[in-house]
């Protein structure tokens, strides 16, 4: 442990990485790059074949019109991952290019009523960001305590919004349907909106239940943000969607529209023919791949002494390693000096960061030989220290 603290001393860039993502940043061109949660595996020959057809693509998407297109893409995608009751065809869903602007749009819309917000903790730092960025004050509630409800009435009382991600990021724990409905409940009785960020919703099919049947069964007010932009190896070429209840009564139409006029017809044929390919057997493929790449990973780090992976249950494209009495950090440092690059987990401790101070969090969405390299280099690592 001294030696490899004493070996490797806070750098430049571990001082200058404000959030997650920007220690994401420093890998993006690393070989071993397992730190951002986006995908970066090799396409599956049927999305290789998407691909190719993208020439072709692009001529369909200019000629087609694109309230045609944006129905088909969202019904594909929220279809293949169980969302039958989603109200496209009730003009309740925006296109946004990614989830994280969908949820700009949302908070913005959320400040014009509304000074708080609860948030579950812990979950991805650029969540309490954007939502502190329009002036939201942010009351933490922890992951267990939403699952264990019901949440205390004085929370209830002291904020506009309860916000969940669900599957959470890094732990990857799922709002089951019982606890959804008992929440939107709640909210329904105290008149906050309830807002799900399901970003990672495609790789566990627990959160495939017809949430949208749920949520309107309630009564309660509610905003729902979708992505597509974890699961395929598309280039960010990626879909946010951003869904509402009939009675939100938020301005989330009027500030979209000051944001962008749509998105491109050629990304929205894309999702639909990789949607079309999960509900045929891809996404089978792909809980698979991940599922094989946790397995690589653990089986790797087998017997290394004093370490742990904490979410035993997650079957998300992340997993979280606690390192012992080792700083996260450390290591972090460490097997940077070999190239490899994993994230450091107290960010997503946004109200008590030294909660991650021993955890690391590897990305799962790659080349099987590139998660073993670097759970290797990994292994070497902790074996020293
Ligand atoms: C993950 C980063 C931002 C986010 C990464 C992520 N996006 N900052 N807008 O996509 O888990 O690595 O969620």
């Amino acid at each position: 442990m001294n030696r490899m603290s004493l070996a490797t001393p806070a750098t430049q860039a571990e001082a200058t990485a404000q959030n997650l993502t920007q220690f994401e940043t420093l890998a993006l061109s690393s070989r071993l790059n397992l730190a951002d949660g986006h995908a970066r595996q090799e396409l599956t020959p049927p999305q290789r074949r998407v691909i190719d057809d993208l020439p072709a693509l692009w001529v369909e998407a200019a000629e087609r019109p694109v309230d045609e297109i944006e129905r088909a893409a969202c019904h594909a995608f929220l279809g293949a991952l169980g969302q039958h009751s989603h109200p496209f065809d009730d003009g309740r869903v925006l296109a946004c290019y990614s989830s994280s602007l969908a949820m700009e749009i949302f908070a913005r819309a959320l400040a014009t009523e509304s000074d708080a917000i609860a948030l579950i903790h812990p979950t991805f730092d650029n969540i309490p960001d954007i939502l502190r960025g329009v002036g939201l004050r942010l009351v933490p509630v922890e992951e267990d305590a939403l699952h264990d409800g019901p949440l205390p009435t004085e929370l209830l009382n002291r904020v506009g919004c309860v916000f969940v991600t669900t599957p959470n990021n890094p732990t990857g724990r799922v709002l089951p349907e019982e606890r959804l409905r008992g929440l939107a409940e709640q909210c329904a009785e105290h008149g906050v909106v309830l807002t799900l960020d399901t970003s990672f919703r495609g790789f566990d099919t627990d959160a495939h239940y017809d949430h949208y049947a749920v949520l309107e069964a309630s009564g309660c007010r509610w905003v729902v943000i979708e992505d597509t932009g974890k699961l395929w190896p598309t280039l960010e070429l990626k879909i946010g969607w951003l869904v509402r209840s009939t009675d939100v009564g938020l301005p989330l139409e009027k500030i979209h529209s000051d944001i962008l006029l749509g998105v491109s017809p050629l990304v929205l044929l894309m999702v639909q023919r990789f949607a079309e390919d999960a509900a045929g057997g891809g996404l089978a493929d792909l809980h698979r791949h991940i599922a094989d790449n946790r397995a690589l990973l653990r089986n790797n780090l087998a017997g290394v002494p004093d370490i742990s992976f904490v979410d035993t249950f997650s079957r998300t494209s992340v997993d979280r390693l606690h390192v012992g009495a080792r700083q996260g950090l450390d290591v972090w440092n460490a097997v940077r000096e070999h190239q490899l690059y994993l994230l450091p987990c107290q960010k997503f401790h946004w109200a008590n960061p030294s909660e991650g101070a021993h955890t690391l969090r590897v990305a799962l969405s790659r080349n099987p030989l590139a998660l073993s390299t670097g759970a290797q280099v990994l292994r070497s690592v902790l074996l020293a220290g």
